[in-house]
């Protein structure tokens, strides 16, 4: 069975979990936090030397870092791949934007207001950067869910979990989604999608 190296309260980590019980895919969950200090451990680093999770490490040993990477692997050959390849061009765009223009102000102002030992990080200028950024980004997907239903176009793929991770979770960083009624109406249709699980949701026996 694969192990899973993850963070409970991390959306990276979120993604490769909720797609996993999507699959129905078995997996043994290694807790590993940024916040104890354990991704910067010898033997965390020694399986990603970046001292990041999510991680999966299969059962043969081979090891595989980056949460938007980890979707795309386990996706393959699944609805969650689009068969048209300008809809897949599509997904790649939508993975790409999440890692830069997305993750970075979204995720990372939830990290600053959320976690104590990321409060002397909090300055007025990066909390103002983020918000800024953070709504850039959320005005760039509300335009595209004006159009279309889910992000490669008409069906959910791998790039609606990658962006529901911590947009559902905005508020957490004082983003106020209520001026964003497209992406509220897509977080709805994510969560309804078949084998949709919560955030915290871990396979039985975890912790
Ligand atoms: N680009 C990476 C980012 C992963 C990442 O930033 N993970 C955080 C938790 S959300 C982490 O492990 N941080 C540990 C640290 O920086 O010490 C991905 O998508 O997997």
């Amino acid at each position: 069975m694969p192990k899973l190296y993850s963070q409970i309260d991390s959306g990276n980590c979120y993604k490769p979990r909720l797609l996993m019980a999507k699959l129905g895919m078995p997996f043994e969950h290694v807790a590993i936090s940024s916040v104890d200090g354990s991704t910067r451990k010898p033997d965390f680093l020694a399986r990603n030397p970046n001292g990041k999770v999510p991680l999966l490490e299969f059962d043969d040993g081979r090891l595989l870092a980056e949460s938007n990477a980890i979707l795309l692997h386990l996706a393959e050959g699944t609805r969650f791949i689009p068969s048209d390849p300008y809809e897949r061009a599509l997904m790649y765009q939508w993975l790409f934007f999440e890692q830069y223009s997305h993750e970075p102000y979204i995720a990372v102002r939830r990290a600053l207001m959320v976690y104590p030992e990321r409060a002397r990080e909090a300055t007025p200028e990066r909390l103002a950067a983020t918000l800024e950024g953070g709504n850039k980004a959320l005005l760039v997907m509300e335009t595209q869910l004006q159009k279309t239903p889910y992000f490669a176009g008409g069906s959910f793929s791998i790039a609606d979990i990658a962006l529901y991770a911590y947009t559902h979770t905005a508020n957490h960083g004082g983003f106020d989604l209520s001026a964003y009624p497209s992406v509220a109406k897509w977080l709805g249709r994510v969560a309804a999608d078949e084998g949709h699980v919560p955030v915290d949701w871990l396979p039985e026996g975890a912790q």
